[in-house]
């Protein structure tokens, strides 16, 4: 499950609380007070990310209640670092909107809500945070909650549920709160229980580009099927076909499936190592065709982009 949105909205506070109240991470895991940040730095465990504070790289931690167990990834909110955004959502089924009560979605939750769409997963919570700065006021709710709901319609994204939170004070997160009499619902944690996998039509389709030799994609399908004539895409990239596929040392295949390691001769120009590649119907491939309407806008650079372009055109 991963948790994204705007930068410092309070993704990786929020993911520090649930970490913390569910037990599953211990107080004396918080070398920093909570008041000064401490939740986020569960995560944020790289030097830079705690000078800079924010989040450079992905992270994940494991949460079990009773019934279920939930690997939750937290995701940089940056604008520069929507590749290592894309590449930490990559193995997500399922996501967590954050969104700061007094700020509401911008650009950047827009293109993290449009990468969601890409890789197929459809449906999400919203956690509208840091309700303790608004004075718990049900009317920043309702407004910053009314503003994702329209934003997920736009893109094809299913709201399950809206909830008010503060990952501060710990409000809402996994047990209801007294501070929030108006609100009606379940806690945040309650809520995950109805982001259900996905559903009849299996795992959609994911493939990250790991090296590009001579013309070859070097990748890995992270989850679903991979086939001839696929058409693939990738954040800000126009769609590429999948032109041929290759195991070592066998004969071309027709296709490749989850876990397969494969080379990948695609139409178009080369994708950079670290390349998350999903079909442009949103994670679902539908065979050819589509163009690149999911796509989020292009990347604008990354500490974690490679230095130099990858190969040449692939052949033909
Ligand atoms: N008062 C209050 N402050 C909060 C809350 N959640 C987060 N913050 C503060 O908001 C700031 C940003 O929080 P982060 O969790 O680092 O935000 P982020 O979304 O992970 O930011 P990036 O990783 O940079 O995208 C920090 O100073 C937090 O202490 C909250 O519920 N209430
Ligand atoms: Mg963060």
């Amino acid at each position: 499950m991963a948790f994204v949105g705007e930068v410092d909205h309070g993704k990786s506070t929020l993911l520090g609380r649930l970490l913390l109240d569910t037990g599953s991470v211990t107080t004396d895991r918080l070398d920093v007070p909570v008041e000064d940040g401490g939740l986020a730095f569960l995560l944020d465990g790289l030097t830079e990310e705690r000078a800079d504070l924010f989040t450079l790289d992905t992270a994940s931690a494991v949460l079990e209640t009773g019934s279920r167990r939930y690997v939750l990834i937290d995701v940089p909110g940056h604008a520069e670092l929507l590749v290592n955004m894309a590449t930490g959502a990559s193995r997500a089924e399922a996501a967590v909107i954050v969104v700061d009560c007094r700020e509401r979605a911008a650009e950047q939750t827009r293109r993290h809500m449009r990468v969601l769409a890409m890789m197929g997963v459809t449906a999400v919570v919203c956690a509208i945070t840091k309700m303790d700065l608004a004075g718990w006021a049900e009317a920043e709710f309702h407004t910053a909650a009314r503003q994702v709901a329209a934003l997920a319609d736009e893109i094809g994204l299913t709201l399950v549920a809206a909830v008010p939170v503060s990952a501060m004070t710990g409000d809402n997160v996994t047990a209801a709160s007294a501070r929030l009499p108006w609100y009606a619902g379940r806690p945040l944690l309650d809520t995950l229980a109805d982001l259900t996998p996905w559903g009849d039509g299996g795992a959609p389709l994911r493939v990250e580009a790991q090296d590009v030799v001579e013309g070859r994609v070097l990748a890995r399908v992270l989850s679903g099927e991979l086939r001839i004539g696929d058409r693939l895409v990738a954040p800000g990239e126009d769609a590429r076909t999948a032109l041929r596929i290759e195991r070592f040392g066998e004969p071309p295949q027709e296709s490749a499936t989850t876990g397969d390691n494969i080379g990948l001769v695609l139409s178009g120009p080369p994708c950079a190592p670290g390349t998350l590649l999903a079909p442009p119907t949103g994670g679902r491939c539908a065979a050819t065709g589509g163009g690149s309407a999911c796509c989020a806008p292009p990347r604008t650079g990354s500490p974690r982009a490679p230095a130099v372009p990858c190969a040449g055109p692939a052949p033909t």
